[in-house]
């Protein structure tokens, strides 16, 4: 499997799939969540809701993953997670992990090749973009998958330092 770092935007990814850090409710909101439904169109989120009501009532549980289309953007699907909000007190890392596994997971159900990351929980929920980075890596390290491109695509400097740090650690 060949990882590599993206310093850009998630939804302009010529990949397979895109993971999105989403929230439980599967219904957008900002950061990544955000920009992807902008420019992927109404049709993710019309999938989303229907996914919410045969499956997710409750809304998906942090640490699983479920992919649906892509609308507009290039990729062809995009794998919703999500995410653990950090906490100081409490270590939800398996959390963190479970999100990069269960997201490989659902792309070999798909037969993909290659899968795009952004930068998961380290934005809107908080997570030290050191520590995501690490758990992100080791994971996707030490998961058995199929896919054989894996791209962690990180929006700010700061994420890509981190990532490529994680990375160079053997
Ligand atoms: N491409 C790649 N990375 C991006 C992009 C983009 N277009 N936009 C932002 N990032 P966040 P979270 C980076 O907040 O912390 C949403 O409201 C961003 O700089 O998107 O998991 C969801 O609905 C950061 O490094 O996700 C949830 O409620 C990384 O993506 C909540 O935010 C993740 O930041 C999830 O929070």
């Amino acid at each position: 499997m060949k990882i590599s770092l993206v310093r850009g935007d998630i939804t302009e990814q010529e990949v397979d799939a895109i993971v999105n850090a989403a929230n439980s409710s599967l219904l957008g909101g900002g950061g990544v969540d955000g920009a992807i439904h902008r420019k992927g169109g109404p049709e993710i989120l019309d999938e989303c809701r229907k996914l919410r009501a045969s499956h997710y009532a409750g809304g998906l549980p942090t640490g699983q993953a479920v992919a649906t289309t892509a609308g507009r953007l290039s990729a062809k699907w995009v794998i919703h997670t999500v995410g653990p909000v950090y906490s100081a007190s409490e270590d939800r890392s398996a959390q963190l992990a479970s999100c990069h596994r269960e997201s490989l997971r659902a792309a070999d159900d798909l037969g993909v090749a290659s899968i795009a990351f952004p930068a998961v929980s380290a934005g809107i929920y908080g997570w030290p973009v050191d520590d995501a980075a690490r758990i992100a890596v080791g994971t996707v390290r030490s998961t058995p998958t199929n896919v054989n491109d894996v791209r962690f695509v990180l929006f700010t400097d700061e994420a890509y330092e981190a990532y490529e740090r994680a990375l160079m650690k053997p």
